[in-house]
């Protein structure tokens, strides 16, 4: 089976104080996009900025960024509704109306870092359910075992139907460590017919990927995840993350999935 990449290129946390390389504005994300797409991304998940590299739910600038990619590049589309912790919940699920094939769907309320990411459970549920009359398939992401049945309780209700597309979060302060007792710990729980990759968040990015490749997962790769290479070496920008990754999944004998074979494998509107 092969490997779905998704590149993550810009995350709602890092600045470019933290890695000059950061893509912020419209044109530097689709770049960055156009340039994972090339070296083999399927998927584009995707956050966005202000002009003063804020993390937005902008209608304006998430459509301008998505247009920008799409005129360049047949990249699925992946719109976070994560957004960033200073944003309200609703402008966040409002992102979902540009229609995008896939968006993310965070089911628990929990400290991130510093801050508090607020995701009520009434508000999930509907986001859910506007997520499901728009086609627009869900990534769950699960930053502990509680999340993982909140998710199982949506898919129970009916709120999310299709093969359940998953990703396992760790590594964020708040939510479980990145540890590969986590990782196996929650991988062993998803239902069977689970689609997931890890998101390994700081410096068991590389390990974990990896050991999610070895496990049949997917894989994510970007400055989003994080913002060195190795320790002391900063990332120039997204290309070098997104090598690696699809490197280390040539070592495991894996192939990358193609645009085409990822709308498949993915149930997504054509
Ligand atoms: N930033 C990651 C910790 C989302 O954007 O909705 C998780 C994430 C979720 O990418
Ligand atoms: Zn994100």
């Amino acid at each position: 089976m092969s490997v779905i990449l998704t590149v993550a290129t810009t995350g709602p946390i890092a600045t470019t104080s933290d890695n000059p390389s950061l893509p912020t504005q419209p044109q530097e994300i689709a770049d960055a996009v156009v340039e994972a797409y090339e070296l083999g991304a399927a998927v584009a998940h995707l956050h966005f900025r202000d002009e003063d590299g804020a993390p937005t739910a902008d209608l304006a600038i998430a459509e301008r960024t998505i247009s920008l990619i799409r005129d360049a590049c047949p990249i699925l589309i992946q719109v976070s509704t994560g957004v960033g912790l200073g944003v309200e919940f609703a402008d966040r699920a409002r992102l979902v109306e540009l229609q995008p094939q896939m968006a993310t769907l965070n089911p628990c309320s929990m400290s991130f870092g510093g801050g508090e990411f607020r995701n009520p459970p009434t508000d999930v549920r509907r986001l859910a359910a506007r997520m499901q009359e728009l086609g627009v398939k869900p990534e769950m992401e699960i930053y502990d075992t509680g999340h993982l049945d909140m998710c199982l309780r949506l898919i129970d209700e009916g709120l999310i139907t299709g093969q359940p597309q998953f990703s396992i979060v760790l590594g964020v302060s708040g939510g479980a460590a990145a540890t590969p007792e986590n990782l196996l710990t929650l991988a062993r729980r998803l239902p069977a017919d689970a689609i997931w990759q890890i998101i390994a968040v700081g410096r068991a990015n590389l390990r974990l990927t990896a050991m999610g490749l070895a496990m049949g997962a997917n894989a994510r790769a970007g400055l989003e995840d994080t913002l060195y290479l190795r320790r002391g070496e900063l990332a120039v920008g997204n290309g070098p993350l997104v090598r690696r990754t699809i490197a280390l999944a040539d070592a495991l004998d894996l192939q990358i999935a193609s645009v085409d074979e990822t709308v498949g494998r993915l149930g997504l509107r054509a």
